[in-house]
C-alpha cells in the first residue's frame, strides 16, 4: 500500500537573507575584493551575492586573528573561553530553526536532516567543546599544553555549518583563533554563524569567515601567518595542500575522502539491515564522506537483501528540500551533478547492472534519482571511486575473510558498517577493518565526544573527543602525552 502525503513545506519566513553578504573580518562585515551569487540547488534560483576574498582579504583576516590571539584569545583564561562556547552553543539552539532552513535552502539537502542531525550535532560540538575549554590541563596532554595560535580552516560544501562547528569549536575550546573558508557553493550559514559570534560578544578576530572559491582556500593553507591548516574535503585537494604546507611548519589534519564498505552477514536481520544501508548511503543525497557506498552481501542472502532494498527504495520521497517529508533532496551543484552522472555512465559501459527508484525528478534544480547498481566487480570504477551521491555499488562475500579483504581493498579507510547477530563477529571484524570508524548493526552515527577521522588516502587526524583536541594543542614536552 502506498501513502499518498500532502505538501508540508516549512516556512522561510524565519530567515531574512541580506542581498549581499561581506566578509567577516575583526568582528564585523567588510566588503572585498569582488562578489558572486549563491544559489538554492532545489530551484537555480539566486540566493545572495557573497565576497569573494582575495589574497589581500585574507590577509587581514589573518592579521585579525592574529591580534585577537595574542591580545585576548590565548591569555584569557579557560573558564571564560568556555562561558563563549557555551553562549555560542545556547544561540545556535535558539536560532536552530533559521540555521537549519537556510541549511537546506542554500546546501538542497532535507529540511529533516537540517533541523534534526547537521544543527543540534553543531550545537553538541560547542557544548561538548566547551565544557573542555577549563579541563586542558586534565586531558593527559601534561599539565598546561598550549595554543597553537592562528588557524587556517577550510571546510566543505556537505555539512557547512556541521563542519565549521567541528573545525571552530575544539580550536576555540584550546585557545586558538581562526580564520574559516566555507565552500563556495554554501557560504550562507556559515555567515549566520558570523551574526551569532557578534550576537555572544565573542572578541573580534577570535574567529574570521572568508569567502570565496578554491583561491581563496589556497591563498589561506600558504598564508604564512598561519600556524596550523585544519582541512575536509577531496583527497585530491588534501594532498595539494599537504604539499603547500611541507617544509613550513605548520601543523596538519586532513579530513579527506572516502568508499566504505557496509557488509551484511547471512544472520542480520534483513529490514534493520535495509534501514542501515538507505541511511548510509541515501542519507544527505550520498553526500557524506564516510558513506556506505560499497554494500558487501553475503551471498546466500543477496536475492532477499535486494529484493528488500528495491522496495525500501521505492518509497522514498524526492523533491522539495523544505518538505517536511522529503527523504532525499537536491544534488549541491551541477558539477556535482555532472561528477555522479559521468560515473554512473561508466558503472553501465563497463558492464554493472543499473536500478533507480522510479521517482520523478523536478524540472528544475539539481536531482539524481537513489540507485544502486549490481553485478559490481572490485575492478569497476564505480566500486573503487567516491562518488559523493546516491549510489550503491553491491558486491558479495562468502566468508568473513573474503568480506574483510575486499571491504579493505581501497585506498581510503574512513568507516565500515557490520550487520550480524554475532557480538564475536563484530569485533572480529572491527579488529581487521583498517577504517576510522566501524559501526555496528547501525551506520551514520556521531557525537562529539567520539573522535572521526581516517586512515590511508582518507587522511589524518582526528576530529572531536579527547584526539580531537590534541590537533589543536601544542603538547610538546609534555610528561604524560
Ligand atoms: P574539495 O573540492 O576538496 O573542496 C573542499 C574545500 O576546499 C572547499 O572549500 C574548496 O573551495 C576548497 N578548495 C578547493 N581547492 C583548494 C585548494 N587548492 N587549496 C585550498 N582549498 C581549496 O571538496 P568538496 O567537493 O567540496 O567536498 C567533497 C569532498 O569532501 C569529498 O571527497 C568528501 O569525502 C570530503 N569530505 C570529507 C569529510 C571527512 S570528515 N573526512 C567530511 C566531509 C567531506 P570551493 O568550494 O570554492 O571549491
Amino acid at each position: 500500500m502506498r501513502f499518498e502525503y500532502s505538501p508540508a513545506p516549512e516556512s522561510r519566513a524565519i530567515v531574512t537573507l541580506r542581498d549581499s553578504y561581506g566578509l567577516f573580518i575583526g568582528g564585523a562585515f567588510v566588503p572585498g575584493s569582488s562578489v558572486f551569487k549563491t544559489i538554492s540547488p532545489a530551484s537555480e534560483e539566486v540566493l545572495a551575492e557573497v565576497t569573494h576574498a582575495g589574497p589581500e582579504d585574507v590577509d587581514k583576516a589573518v592579521a585579525a586573528a592574529r591580534q585577537a590571539y595574542e591580545r585576548t584569545w590565548s591569555v584569557m583564561p579557560g573558564r571564560e573561553r568556555g562561558k563563549y562556547l557555551f553562549r555560542i552553543a545556547r544561540l545556535i539552539q535558539e536560532r536552530a530553526r533559521e540555521l537549519a532552513v537556510l541549511e537546506t535552502m542554500d546546501n538542497g539537502k532535507p529540511i529533516r536532516e537540517s533541523r534534526d542531525v547537521d544543527v543540534p550535532l553543531a550545537a553538541a560540538h560547542f557544548f561538548y567543546h566547551a565544557g573542555w575549554a577549563d579541563k586542558l590541563g586534565y586531558a593527559g596532554f601534561g599539565p598546561s599544553p598550549r595554543p597553537l595560535g592562528v588557524v587556517g580552516q577550510v571546510i566543505p560544501w556537505n555539512f557547512p555549518l556541521l563542519m565549521l562547528a567541528w573545525k571552530v569549536a575544539p580550536a576555540l575550546a584550546c585557545g586558538n583563533t581562526v580564520v574559516l573558508k566555507p565552500a563556495e557553493t554554501t557560504p550562507l550559514t556559515a555567515l549566520l554563524f558570523a551574526e551569532i559570534c557578534q550576537q555572544a560578544d565573542l572578541p573580534p578576530g577570535v574567529v574570521n569567515i572568508v569567502t570565496g572559491d578554491g583561491a581563496t582556500g589556497q591563498a589561506l593553507v600558504a598564508h604564512p601567518g598561519i600556524d596550523k591548516v585544519a582541512f575536509t574535503g577531496s583527497t585530491e585537494v588534501g594532498k595539494e595542500i599537504a604539499r603547500a604546507c611541507a617544509v613550513s611548519g605548520k601543523r596538519l589534519t586532513l579530513e579527506l575522502g572516502g568508499k566504505a564498505a557496509n557488509v551484511v552477514f547471512d544472520d542480520a536481520p534483513v529490514d534493520q539491515a535495509v534501514e542501515g544501508i538507505v541511511n548510509g548511503i541515501f542519507f544527505n543525497q550520498g553526500h557524506v564522506c564516510c558513506a556506505g557506498s560499497r554494500l558487501l552481501v553475503q551471498e546466500s542472502v543477496h536475492d532477499d537483501v535486494l529484493a528488500a532494498l528495491r522496495r525500501r527504495m521505492g518509497t522514498l520521497r524526492l523533491g522539495d528540500p523544505l518538505d517536511k517529508n522529503t527523504d532525499v533532496g537536491a544534488i549541491n551543484s551541477r558539477a556535482q551533478l555532472d561528477k555522479i552522472t559521468e560515473l554512473v555512465s561508466t558503472g553501465e559501459a563497463e558492464g554493472a547492472a543499473r536500478w533507480s527508484a522510479p521517482c520523478p525528478l523536478p524540472d528544475r534544480g539539481f536531482w539524481f534519482a537513489p540507485t544502486v547498481f549490481t553485478e559490481v566487480s572490485q575492478a569497476h570504477r564505480i566500486a573503487r571511486e567516491e562518488i559523493f551521491g546516491p549510489v550503491l555499488s553491491v558486491l558479495t562475500f562468502r566468508t568473513p575473510a573474503e568480506a574483510v579483504e575486499k571491504a579493505n581493498n581501497t585506498p581510503y579507510g574512513l568507516s565500515a558498517g557490520v550487520w550480524t547477530e554475532k557480538g564475536s563477529l563484530i569485533l572480529w571484524m572491527a579488529s581487521r577493518l583498517r577504517a576510522g570508524v566501524v559501526w555496528a548493526n547501525t551506520f551514520n552515527r556521531f557525537d562529539p565526544s567520539s573522535p572521526f577521522g581516517g586512515y590511508k588516502e582518507s587522511g589524518f587526524g582526528r576530529e572531536g573527543g579527547r584526539h580531537g583536541l590534541e590537533a589543536y594543542l601544542d603538547v610538546t614536552g609534555s610528561a604524560d602525552v
